[in-house]
């Protein structure tokens, strides 16, 4: 049984969709209960059983094989295929620790479908898919905008003077699973791209991708490639089941950037008052834009009362973008239903219904009833 030996999972922090393969989310209680996600609460998706990654119960040897994992470049440096451990990577490229969300291109699907009508999604297990497809974590790893360039001089070289050309850099995973994204979003080095091995300062847990993942801020999750055993640079984006049919847009291309986006996680009564405190979380996807401000309403968008942003908490790590979220809280009056919406620093704003993305994206207003 491929499906013997998985890791174990923390139902307290983990909705579950489908077992085999593993799909979950955060339950939304948990979502925005701190800055960081920690592993065992961040969503997995999932496409086939985690492959054996030699995971070690104990601290000290993962490390060390971590060390030890090694990761090809597929036809790099003078045509060869050559092969380095994470241990020669970190020593020759050095690690930067960015702050990101990670979220799938089908979060807030089931919203979607009662948005926008039918989708992809409908009749599946995920058509069940709330908020939680979605988490914020510190991420360590060294720099593809350095990697790249070293191992694949040619074609970084003429990727920089076409604008990036029509060059894609293709990650394999061990589980058999792969992505691709656009070599000249990988290239500009404030999108911060890495090989990450570590999640808020441990080793990978092996559903996040022990000892090695791709972490591409502001992009799908589906390019976020787990397990990363090989990279190979093609002039077409890979042709793998779930990049040909699934995660496409409405236009039939492959999904790259995330949407701005904000969410309610919580709302409550505040005591002797008709007022309710509602929280939540708000990120700008894949233009790492800052949030500006987030308004909440609780007479379906015809007002609007501007939230609180936790500023104070963002980490501000060596990256000159923003891709993590911000939580906030505000106060309304007491309704039936109150919804959200985040504007970026570039002026742009949720609208109420976003346009059907095949069931993926879906970023209108975070609209959540309230006990009366
Ligand atoms: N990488 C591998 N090797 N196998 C996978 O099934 N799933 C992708 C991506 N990378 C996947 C993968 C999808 S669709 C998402 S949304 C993210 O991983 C989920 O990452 P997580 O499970 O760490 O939250
Ligand atoms: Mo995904």
């Amino acid at each position: 049984d491929p499906y013997d030996s998985e890791p174990v999972r923390d139902a307290n922090v983990q909705t579950i969709f489908m077992d085999r393969p593993y799909c979950s989310e955060t339950p939304v209680e948990h979502l925005g209960s701190s800055y960081l996600t920690s592993p065992a609460a961040l969503y997995v998706r999932n496409h086939a059983p985690v492959p054996d990654c030699a995971w070690e119960p104990e601290g000290e040897s993962r490390e060390s094989n971590i060390q030890h994992h090694e990761v090809v470049f597929e036809e790099g440096d003078a045509g060869a295929s050559p092969t380095f451990t994470v241990a020669d990577l970190q020593s020759r490229f050095g690690t930067v620790t960015v702050t990101s969300i990670l979220q799938c291109a089908g979060n807030r699907a089931g919203e979607d479908i009662k948005a926008t009508g039918n989708s992809g999604f409908t009749g599946s297990p995920l058509e069940r898919i709330t908020v939680g497809m979605l988490g914020n974590a510190q991420w360590t790893g060294v720099r593809l905008a350095e990697v790249l360039p070293a191992l694949y001089p040619k074609e970084c070289a003429a990727a920089a003077q076409h604008g990036g050309g029509e060059w894609h850099v293709v990650f394999e995973g061990a589980d058999g699973y792969s992505g691709s994204t656009p070599l000249a979003r990988i290239l500009d080095p404030k999108n911060d791209c890495i090989l990450a091995t570590h999640m808020n300062g441990e080793p990978l847990s092996p559903d996040h991708g022990y000892p090695m993942r791709a972490l591409l801020p502001g992009i799908a999750g589906a390019r976020n490639v787990k397990w990363l055993q090989s990279i190979l640079l093609s002039r077409v984006p890979v042709d793998a089941p779930w990049n040909e049919y699934y995660y496409k847009n409405r236009d039939g291309e492959q999904i790259q950037q995330l949407p701005l986006q904000s969410i309610i996680t919580d709302t409550a009564r505040k005591e002797g008052t008709q007022l309710l405190k509602v929280r939540g979380v708000a990120y700008s996807g894949g233009s790492g834009n800052s949030i500006a401000r987030v308004e909440v309403s609780s007479d379906d968008g015809k007002s609007w009362s501007e939230a609180t942003i936790k500023t104070e908490e963002v980490k501000k790590d060596q990256s000159s973008k923003s891709f993590g979220w911000v939580r906030w809280t505000a106060e309304v009056p007491r309704t039936a239903q109150v919804c959200c919406r985040a504007t970026d620093t570039e002026g742009k704003t949720q609208c109420e219904i976003s346009p059907k993305q095949r069931g993926y994206l879906y970023n209108g207003w975070s609209k959540v009833k309230v006990e009366m």
